[in-house]
């Protein structure tokens, strides 16, 4: 059974990690798998938006332990190889995907599931999800961009409490500390973020990878470099189809009907 599953509909691709009886653990094949729906979703210009989620009660558990061997005697492993090769390529192609990357959190995020959530663009939970930095409880750092989002996302104080004591954080808090966009029943999740998904698939999407340009460089900027970077993304959005059928559509009071260009 593939650990990862793709479906794509009206320019929506849905990936699913799917090996629920490990609440979608990382294994090397779900790493290759979901390299290839990445990169698929880059290079089809029918693919307008993502949309990442797990099957089962959880969302993911982060790396399958299970893999590791920590026997007595075993060899020591070196995790830099497995960060190097998987988990930052992973989360740098998300980041960098010029698409709207949704992810719905469907179930308990923890360890790299939940860093890995935290990379995406938009995140929904379902009510009963929840953000676990599982991490220091196996004596290791956060990461998959652990360090870089928490503090950035919800403050020093709280990123330290997070990650030192490793505890469950309620999807409810996750929303309230601002580290997720919305809470929605578990029943209405997959329904709410398809809408958006759908809604984000007939939007400008070089507007929007320009907005992510923008918005991610914005922690590194000064406001002066973030003015210029403005300046330069806007030249390009301008320049796009969709800003034309946009501009053109308010003026005749419509609909615009964006083509992603
Ligand atoms: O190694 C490297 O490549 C370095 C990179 C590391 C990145 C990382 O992600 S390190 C962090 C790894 N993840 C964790 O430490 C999380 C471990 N899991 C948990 O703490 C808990 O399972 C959860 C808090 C996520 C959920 O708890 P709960 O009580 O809802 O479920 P459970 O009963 O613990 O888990 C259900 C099953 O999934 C269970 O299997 P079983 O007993 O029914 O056969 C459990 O062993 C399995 N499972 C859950 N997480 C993992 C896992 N199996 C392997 N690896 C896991 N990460």
């Amino acid at each position: 059974m593939s650990a990862v599953l793709v479906s794509l509909d009206a320019g929506v691709l849905t990936i699913t990690l799917n090996r629920p009886e490990k609440l979608n653990a990382f294994v090397p094949d779900m790493h290759l798998e979901l390299r290839a729906a990445l990169e698929r979703a880059k290079d089809e210009a029918g693919i307008r938006a993502l949309l990442l989620t797990g099957a089962g009660r959880g969302f993911c558990a982060g790396q399958d332990l299970s893999e590791r061997n920590v026997a007595p005697g075993a060899a020591p492993i070196d995790l830099s190889v497995s960060l190097g090769s998987n988990y930052n390529p992973l989360v740098r192609r998300l980041r960098e995907l010029p698409k709207p990357v949704l992810c719905a959190v469907n179930g308990v995020a923890a360890g790299a599931g939940a860093n890995i959530a935290l990379a995406c663009d938009v995140v929904i939970a379902a009510r009963s999800a929840s953000f676990v930095q599982s991490f220091a409880r196996i004596g290791l750092v956060p990461d998959s961009g652990g360090t870089y989002f928490l503090p950035r996302m919800v403050g020093a104080a709280r990123a330290m409490g997070l990650a030192l004591f490793g505890g469950k954080l309620s999807a409810e808090d996750a929303e309230r500390w601002g580290l997720i966009w919305r809470v929605v029943e578990d029943a209405q999740l997959m329904l709410e973020i398809n809408k958006m998904a759908k809604e984000l698939a007939e939007g400008p999407t070089k507007g929007y990878g320009l907005i992510k340009k923008a918005l991610h460089a914005s922690p590194g900027n000064s406001l002066d470099a973030q003015l210029d970077l403005e300046r330069d993304l806007q030249r390009d959005a301008g320049l796009s189809e969709d800003y034309r059928e946009g501009v053109a559509a308010f003026m005749q009071k419509r609909k615009p009907a964006f083509k992603g260009k």
